[in-house]
């Protein structure tokens, strides 16, 4: 990955602060490539990673990953034309049933997805579906609260990689289950707000199922010379479209055979 890299370590350090700065403070700023438009996916991660280096030095414990953007209609969506992936730190993890803050947030938005938990360490590159599902130890429903810091949600694929993949909150909860009891293709989910039933989805809307997305995630993992351990809780990216919430907000997403994960939002 680093064969692509454009920014000098100054300019690397220079964004991290600024994504940083926006994460912790909760503040908008204009997207990355606005500055820097030759900024390419490599140099994305550079950021990520300086981030990620500089939030454990701080304490904060790396408890997994995510895969983002792995749905057609989210990139679609959203503009770009491949996945990303971000990491999920203890800070970031919420009970089930809590009330999460949206005071600490710019622009909140809830998505399903399932989450897988490894029992054996992953290592690409070529890691393949299979291999996912031979190393996972059980999966679990999950709610990734995502929260872009780019102003107006305009940005770029190297923009959102550098901002973590909008990483900010996730809720797992439900019922855990091991792979071989489920169909993991044709997982139905129903998220609701205040009641009602605002998205629906089947896991195949990730990249046709969602272990290929741990394996894309895997192999980015080896391009950036890392290993997805044993222990790693990993989403595999939203089966339904993202949604905005505001505090006074309830959501409770239903998944055929997961059970549900619920959550409120507060100011
Ligand atoms: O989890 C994801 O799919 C990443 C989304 C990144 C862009 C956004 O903030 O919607
Ligand atoms: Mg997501």
């Amino acid at each position: 990955m680093s064969s692509n890299l454009t920014l000098l370590r100054e300019d690397i350090v220079r964004l991290c602060e600024r994504v940083e700065g926006a994460q912790t403070r909760a503040y908008a700023i204009p997207k990355l490539t606005d500055e820097y438009p030759d900024m390419t996916i490599a140099d994305g991660y550079a950021v990520q990673s300086e981030l990620r280096r500089r939030f454990i030095e701080k304490g904060h414990k790396l408890v997994g990953w995510k895969a983002g953007l792995t749905s057609k209609a989210k990139m679609q969506q959203m503009g770009v034309n491949v996945p990303s992936i971000g990491f999920l730190t203890d800070r970031m993890a919420r009970p089930e049933s809590s009330a999460i803050s949206t005071s600490d947030l710019v622009h909140p938005r809830v998505e399903c997805e399932v989450a897988f938990v490894m029992k054996s360490d992953l290592q690409g590159p070529g890691c393949t579906a299979q291999d996912v599902l031979a190393a996972t130890d059980y999966v679990l429903p999950a709610v990734e609260i995502i929260d872009s810091r780019f102003s107006g949600f305009k940005f770029d694929l190297a923009s959102v990689i550098a901002d973590n993949g909008s990483s900010a909150r996730f809720v797992g909860g439900g019922r855990a289950r091991y792979v071989d009891d489920l169909d993991l293709k044709t997982l139905g989910v129903v998220m609701e707000k205040n009641g009602e039933i605002v998205a629906m989805g089947a896991s195949a809307a990730v990249m046709g199922h969602p272990a290929e997305a741990i394996a894309m995630l895997v192999n980015i993992l080896a391009d950036m010379g890392e290993i997805l351990p044993a222990g790693s809780f990993v989403m595999s990216g939203g089966i339904t479209e993202a949604l905005a919430v505001k505090p006074g907000d309830s959501i409770v997403a239903r998944f055929q055979e997961l059970g549900t994960v619920s959550m409120r939002f507060v100011e």
